[in-house]
């Protein structure tokens, strides 16, 4: 992320540059606080991952499925134990106590549990 930020900072003064203005002025704050807002929708745009886990808790009323899951480098998320949303297919056929492989959406801190497969 912060690399990130830092590469859009020398691209707006790559660009600054390129329309002929001298750059004098040291990045300000409030630049780089646009910079981090118009961030924030990027961040948010949902990452495919894939883990691994045990099922500890199933609700198909809310439509959720709780996963003790090992680390998700993609999200740069450590192992938990977190619910995520699940469609009925899977609630309905998954079982607490069942060790599975995942695909997850992910947007934020939320995610969803697109499919899903038993371990032999
Ligand atoms: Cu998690």
């Amino acid at each position: 992320m912060h690399y990130l930020r830092l590469s859009l900072a020398l691209g707006l003064a790559g660009l600054t540059a390129a329309c002929g203005q001298k750059v004098e002025t040291p990045v300000s704050s409030e630049t780089t606080g646009s910079i981090e807002m118009a961030m924030a929708p990027a961040a948010a745009t949902p990452i495919l991952a894939k883990g691994h886990g045990t099922v500890t808790a199933i609700d198909k009323g809310a439509g959720t499925i709780t996963l003790a899951h090992g680390p998700i480098p993609e999200a740069k998320w450590p192992a938990m134990t977190m619910a995520f949303k699940a469609a009925p297919a899977i609630t309905d056929t998954a079982q607490v106590g069942d060790k599975v492989d995942f695909n997850l959406k992910i947007a934020g801190s939320a995610g969803e549990v697109m499919a899903l497969t038993r371990q032999p």
